[in-house]
């Protein structure tokens, strides 16, 4: 028996790494226990995982998943009551937004970072092709870095054209697991080929971006970095549904405003028009960003957000 960590799925079968650098595919082994039937995929990357080896030691099986310390889900698909475990065992997600080329939505970063907060996993803003910025385009990244940074979200500026800010980026993701997320084009692949030239992944065309489709199924695939750590690209993955939160929950996902839900009224209040309501309060005296408490009540009034 071995241990090793899961780093691609390979059709029913599973790419493990062990310790000593060597990988084998495995399968599952059929009676092994599953632990959550609502998952499409009982094992997913980043998992740490007991493996039986064939003789060769280039397959085996499966036989136990070591317990997580965290998981990201996405809905299956949009019908689905599944779903699907992105990756597990994360130790941050980093979210890769560009304030052009393409334009990042302020919500779409706030649902990121709910999620994010939901699951218990630190996050980061990196910031891209800051040398395309023209001087409205870093003011506005100016403004989210201080709105971010203020609510104690890492926020990091780069150019990964000009290498610039890319020391700092290597020294947030050394000997860690991150997941990078974002936007389709804002240079996701682009940074892990920097970090590791040999892998030679695809990066997309800008002109490419309305081509892809909104159901891709690929699974993310997991790279070890040359400097110690793995990242997790996230291709085709837009974002990830908030899923399984009560309705009353999700402003505990927005930590400056959970901070200041503790002044409310009523325990119960949804910051909504509830008499008494601190948060409104704040957002009226600039405290908390009304930008934040529009995504906050737009996830809110979200009918696909899943409640349980
Ligand atoms: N100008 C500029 N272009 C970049 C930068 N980083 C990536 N790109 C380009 O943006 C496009 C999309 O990058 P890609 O890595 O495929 O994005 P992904 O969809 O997030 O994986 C490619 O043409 C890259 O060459 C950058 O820092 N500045
Ligand atoms: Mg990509
Ligand atoms: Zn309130």
């Amino acid at each position: 028996m071995k241990t090793g960590i899961v780093i691609k799925s390979v059709g029913s079968r599973y790419r493990v790494l062990f310790s000593d650098g060597s990988t084998a595919d495995c399968l599952l082994r059929g009676k092994m226990r599953v632990r959550d039937v609502q998952t499409t995929n009982p094992v997913a990357v980043g998992d740490n995982v007991i493996v039986d080896p064939d003789r060769d030691e280039k397959t085996g099986l499966i036989t136990d998943i070591l317990d997580r310390k965290n998981y990201l889900l996405r809905k299956a698909s949009n019908l689905s009551k599944q779903s699907q475990i992105i990756a597990a065992n994360l130790d941050q997600l980093l979210l890769m937004l560009t304030i052009i080329l393409p334009e990042t939505r302020i919500e779409f970063i706030d649902r990121i970072l709910a999620t994010a907060e939901a699951y218990r996993i630190p996050a980061s803003l990196i910031f891209n092709k800051t040398d395309l910025y023209g001087h409205d385009e870093t003011m506005e990244m100016e403004n989210l870095i201080s709105v971010y940074s203020a609510i104690g979200y890492y926020c990091l500026s780069l150019s990964l054209t000009k290498g610039t800010g890319l020391e700092e980026m290597k020294e947030i993701m050394k000997g860690k697991i991150s997941l990078i997320s974002g936007n389709s084009g804002v240079g996701k692949t682009t940074l892990l080929n920097i970090l590791d030239p040999s892998l030679k992944l695809k990066t997309a065309e800008i002109s490419d971006y309305h081509k892809q489709g909104k159901h891709i199924t690929t699974f993310p695939e997991m790279h070890k970095l040359p400097f110690g750590g793995f990242a997790i690209d996230t291709p085709g993955i837009r974002g990830f549904g908030v899923v399984d939160l009560e309705r009353n929950e999700i402003y505990h996902f927005f930590p400056e405003i959970f901070k200041t839900s503790k002044h409310c009224k009523y325990h119960n209040c949804l910051h909504l028009d509830e008499p008494g309501c601190a948060v409104r309060k704040a957002v009226e005296l600039g405290e908390i960003n009304s930008s934040r408490y529009r995504s906050y009540l737009s996830i809110l009034n979200d009918e696909n957000t899943k409640y349980r």
